[in-house]
């Protein structure tokens, strides 16, 4: 829902900017197969910007291409409103007259990037060439580790382009001079409590790139509360401790998490239910997490993971994150492993077209 809004958001910040050209570089949707009311409300969107007379072109990304190449992506249906968006497992090109600046753009869906020898150059007769695509670029690093596999061979980004359109990092991320990551219209999860949702403009002179910006949106509040150290503490206590954090913080219409460790055996099941009642009342979404002394905490980095990867990695990471805290031992999760890969993969057999 939110993200439907913050695309809205998206739109009436670009109709206001009077822009030449609108790209997406990926990941419109979260699935193969969205929800006929989102597809129907991006559709919506996607028209207003087509109906004052702006281009706009797009890509697949990894979450919304489909596993079988016969497979039609939702995204063909932003052709009926007039948008052009690439999602096969080719890259394509088009090219487009902007107040007699003709502009050229090198499609490359997350499909097509899988083709490690895909070669793409910018076309001699355009006055600017602009590449679009979805993925991890080498020597991207989020807090200290790498995210995922890289999956952009460097020869394609080196292709002399006067801009390169990034999408797949939720964050407005410059990779070089010339090529950035516009970064997500909204936030997906705490692992991204410190990202500004938004979209970038870029201008352009006779000599390629003059200027980006990063334009922010607005979008819903999201607080990741100080945590609280309950070693030692009644339910009584834990209750006041709660009480605290949250009266200090505008958390009203928030998304708002607050961790909780070291809580001493039980004392969780005796927070006041009636304070309980109202922080989830005050707030767009409450989400108390309690974990009891003893327990290992989730490794930094796991909600990044969770993010982006798709589902399968998210899959693996789950396993291991739950084998690795003793959650569960080492042979159900071999077999819980290999019993949910195997569902995934039928169920993506299941999107084959008759
Ligand atoms: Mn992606």
């Amino acid at each position: 829902m939110d993200v439907s809004e913050a695309y809205t958001r998206a739109v009436d910040a670009i109709l206001e900017r009077d822009v030449d050209l609108v790209i997406h570089s990926g990941d419109v949707f979260d699935s193969i197969r969205p929800a006929t009311h989102v597809v129907v409300h991006f559709l919506k969107q996607t028209a207003r910007i087509i109906g004052r007379d702006i281009p706009y072109y797009g890509i697949a990304g990894n979450h919304e291409t489909p596993r079988l190449r016969a497979t039609t992506a939702a995204l063909e249906y932003a052709t009926i409103v007039g948008a052009r968006f690439v999602h096969g497992y080719e890259p394509d090109y088009d090219a487009v007259d902007v107040s007699g600046v003709r502009v050229g753009l090198s499609l490359i869906p997350h499909g097509a990037v899988a083709d490690r020898e895909v070669v793409v150059t910018p076309n001699r007769d355009d006055d600017i060439s602009i590449l679009v695509t979805h993925g991890t670029v080498p020597g991207l690093r989020i807090r200290g580790h790498e995210l995922g596999e890289v999956d952009l061979p460097g020869h394609v980004l080196d292709g002399n382009f006067d801009y390169v359109a990034l999408g797949h990092y939720h964050y407005f991320h410059p990779h070089r001079r010339n090529a950035y990551y516009a970064g997500a219209t909204e936030r997906f999860g705490f692992g991204e409590v410190d990202a500004r949702p938004g979209f970038a403009v870029v201008e352009f002179d006779g000599n390629g790139v003059k200027k980006i910006e990063h334009v922010p949106i607005p979008c819903r509040p999201m607080l990741d509360l100080p945590r609280i150290d309950a070693t030692g503490m009644d339910a009584a206590e834990l209750t006041e401790a709660i009480r605290e954090r949250t009266d200090r913080e505008e958390i009203d219409g928030a998304v708002v998490r607050l961790k909780v460790v070291e809580a001493p055996r039980g004392v969780a099941g005796g927070v006041d239910r009636g304070l309980l009642r109202e922080l989830r009342r005050r707030c767009l979404d409450f989400s108390l997490e309690i974990s009891e002394a003893g327990a290992e905490e989730a490794p930094p980095g796991e909600a990044v993971v969770a993010a982006f990867g798709p589902l399968e990695e998210e899959f693996r990471a789950f396993v291991e994150d739950r084998r690795r805290s003793g959650k569960i031992g080492q042979r159900f999760a071999e077999s819980f492993l290999a019993a949910g890969l195997d569902y995934l993969r039928r169920a993506g057999e299941g999107t084959r077209e008759t």
